[in-house]
């Protein structure tokens, strides 16, 4: 083994195949999870060479990704909707954030999850924070991930830079293409760059035919900028994406638009041993999507098209200080959140209907977080305190619709819809210092969570469920408590120059969890208005979102080998079970078991990978969301890079090299009647294809 591939070993560079943990970046390897996508290293002390991760291109979807780690799966409700699992968790229960902003999803089907808005030619790296995510990154239930944009940062040596980190890639399996990147210039007290990135992509392939519906488009464009100057460093971020027309086979509709705008304006300044930082950031999503303009249309009396819109503004102030032989960060941050959703028919100007009608939400927080040493320990410790509040207006309907929508409606008009709520957060990580190539490590955590708006105002049947595209229909509950998650995980890290291996088990104790349960005791019996109507809306056991107790636990792993010679042996395994305590019964869209291998030959100046990802059947399902059980199966992949040159890399690989029919246990029940698919049949996964990436940084 050459010196080259200990230090790279150790810096991750040549760890990328299984976009495998970069050791030597972060804070600290004990906390997170370092994914290097494509270009610009992270941190240049430990890394010069252009290193684009050599996985598979699978599309511009970075959770394709983070499905990739340990604990990561992914959930499929579209090509550019996919949402990040972690350790059986999903959805706004994971705090995730675009370059460090969090902001709130406008669909009420998470069409546009966070992630919707990080186009994988755009990110540098996903930095996923390993088990729970710290209390200063704000509330989340549990764990979290960022990610990362590309960047000109400011130069090192006092001379003027030019530089560019660029991504053009396609796949043949759906035509795509997906190309962006950023360019600028920076001086020692000054960055600027532009971003963009557009990404085109028809309808997906496997080996029975068509998957319809899952053509798409995206576009992004914005700009970077920075100044250090005598009052400290001062920052602003803006960015524009316009979604257009993209296919969610397992929701009864499709995206027509996102128009979303991102701004953000930054401050931090050093007195002394003190650091000052502070944020402004705002978000506004406007969307539309409909059932009949990317799938077989209805009949025009059922034609829908809705409007959803978000906005969030928010702010963040902390200080930093050595405190207690270590550094204490405190902080205040908060956000307004705005939803606004209208159903309209186009058909029939008298038809429209306010499902969510104008909810705000706001939160205002503080929090208090040590790291430092504490006996032979490294330490974390953390607590936060929020104060949630939360309201929705009234509710409208036009002409056209009937009496029980009505009824309703005015009920809950009639209701009391503000309340506020107080979360408390608590996170305490102990790890050792590296000796002998072993870290051992520990977390108890206390974690809360509000409930969504969907679920809590939620007053007419219909399929918004928040993204879980199970088919039910779902009712809200003025009442709902927050949950709160008991979280115990230990586990070790280890390496040395010729292997690594990084196991954690975990489990989760959730109180409050909230899902669906049966809408009243007599299943299926049409006797509430609530009933009837979700019976004419194709649904006669209606669910309502309700309070519950669950439990998740597992283990998961990653590691490798470095043979002598060139070859090198990466692989992950995760297992997660999610289960209710309350009744007897599974959580719902859980990873089954996977395991992921992949054989690399690693030369100078390329390497090539043969991968096998070997899944489990999935019977461990939820009775109460009829979630039908999966098939395991195996894929097998092939794929390799090569440095053409100082900062010219290209990978290039075929997916499903056997072209298997399987199906992906996360995506969803196709609803669309295009394509090669039956109606109400899971999803399969792409079939065979190739991909070529070039990256282009300096
Ligand atoms: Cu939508």
């Amino acid at each position: 083994m050459s010196t080259r591939s200990i230090a790279s070993l150790l810096a991750g560079a040549s760890l990328t195949a299984l976009a495998a943990p970069v050791f030597a970046e972060g804070p600290d390897p004990a906390l997170q999870d370092v994914i290097i996508v494509t270009g610009t290293p992270i941190n240049p002390a430990t890394e010069t060479r252009v290193t684009p991760e050599a996985g598979p291109l699978q599309g511009g979807d970075v959770t394709y990704l983070s499905a990739r780690t340990p604990g990561g799966a992914r959930i499929g409700n579209g090509e550019l909707s996919g949402q990040m699992q972690y350790r059986g968790l999903f959805g706004e229960r994971l705090n995730l954030r675009v370059d460090g902003q969090r902001f709130a999803s406008g669909g009420p089907n998470l069409m546009d999850p966070v992630f919707h808005y990080a186009p994988a030619p755009l990110v540098s790296a996903v930095v996923i924070d390993r088990g729970v995510s710290p209390v200063s990154e704000g509330p989340g239930l549990a764990g979290g991930a960022d990610a990362v944009f590309k960047r000109i940062d400011y130069a090192q040596d006092g001379e003027t830079r030019f530089g560019y980190d660029l991504t053009l890639g396609g796949r043949s399996v759906n035509d795509s293409v997906s190309t962006g990147g950023v360019m600028g210039a920076s001086g020692e007290a000054w960055r600027f760059n532009l971003l963009g990135a557009w990404e085109e992509g028809a309808d997906t392939e496997f080996g029975d035919g068509v998957i319809g519906g899952t053509a798409f488009e995206r576009g992004v464009f914005g700009l970077s900028a920075g100044a250090r100057t005598d009052l400290g460093e001062f920052t602003l971020d803006l960015r524009r994406q316009n979604t257009g027309p993209s296919g969610n086979p397992p929701f009864p509709m499709d995206i027509r638009y996102f128009d979303t705008d991102f701004a953000r304006l930054g401050y931090s300044r050093d007195f002394g041993e003190m650091r000052l930082e502070a944020r402004a950031h705002y978000t506004d999503v406007a969307h539309l999507m409909d059932n009949f303009s990317l799938r077989p249309a209805p009949m025009p009396m059922r034609q829908r098209a809705t409007f959803a819109d978000a906005t969030t503004r928010g702010g963040e102030l902390s200080v930093s200080f050595p405190a207690l032989g270590g550094d204490l960060e405190l902080g205040i941050d908060g956000e307004v959140v705005e939803h606004d959703v209208t159903i309209t028919n186009p058909n029939n100007s008298d038809f429209f209907v306010t499902p969510f009608p104008d909810v705000e939400t706001e939160r205002f927080g503080g929090f208090a977080e040590w790291t430092g040493k504490a006996g032979p320990f490294n330490t974390q410790l953390g607590l936060r305190l929020d104060r949630n509040g939360f309201d929705a207006g009234e509710a409208s309907l036009g002409p056209a619709l009937p009496m029980g929508p009505r009824r309703l409606a005015s009920a809950f008009n009639g209701a009391d819809r503000s309340g506020d709520d107080t979360t408390f957060d608590a996170v305490a990580r102990v790890w050792t210092p590296e000796r002998h190539g072993f870290s051992w490590r520990a977390t108890l955590a206390r974690k809360q969570n509000m409930p969504g708006y969907i679920q809590r105002y939620g007053w007419l049947p219909i399929k918004a469920s928040g993204g879980l595209a199970d088919g039910n229909i779902y009712i809200g509950d003025l009442s709902l408590d927050p949950e709160t998650a008991w979280i115990a995980e230990a586990g070790l890290d280890y390496a040395s120059t010729k292997a690594y291996l990084r196991p954690t088990a975990f489990v989760r104790q959730i109180d409050d969890y909230i899902q669906g349960v049966p809408f009243d005791a007599t299943v299926g019996v049409a006797d509430t208005p609530v009933e009837m109507i979700a019976g004419m809306n194709g649904d006669p056991t209606p669910l309502r979102w309700a309070n519950v107790d669950a439990r998740l636990y597992g283990f998961d792993v990653d590691g490798g080998y470095d043979f002598a010679g060139p070859l090198r042996l990466d692989g992950v395994f995760s297992y997660v079970r999610g289960e209710r305590r309350d009744i007897d019964d599974n959580l719902y869209r859980i990873a089954p078991p996977n395991l992921t291998v992949g054989l690399t030959w690693e030369a100078d100046v390329w390497s090539a990978t043969f991968e096998t990802r070997a899944v489990a059947d999935q019977d461990e399902v939820s009775l109460t969301n009829s979630e039908e059980a999966t098939d395991g199966h195996v894929v097998l992949s092939a794929y390799g890079e090569w440095d053409v040159r100082e900062s010219v890399t290209l990978a290039a690989g075929v997916e499903n090299l056997l072209d298997e029919v399987y199906l992906e246990h996360l995506a969803g029940y196709n609803r669309n009647g295009f394509g090669d698919v039956p109606i109400g049949e899971r999803i399969p996964g792409a079939g065979r294809g190739v991909f070529v990436r070039l990256s282009l940084a300096r």
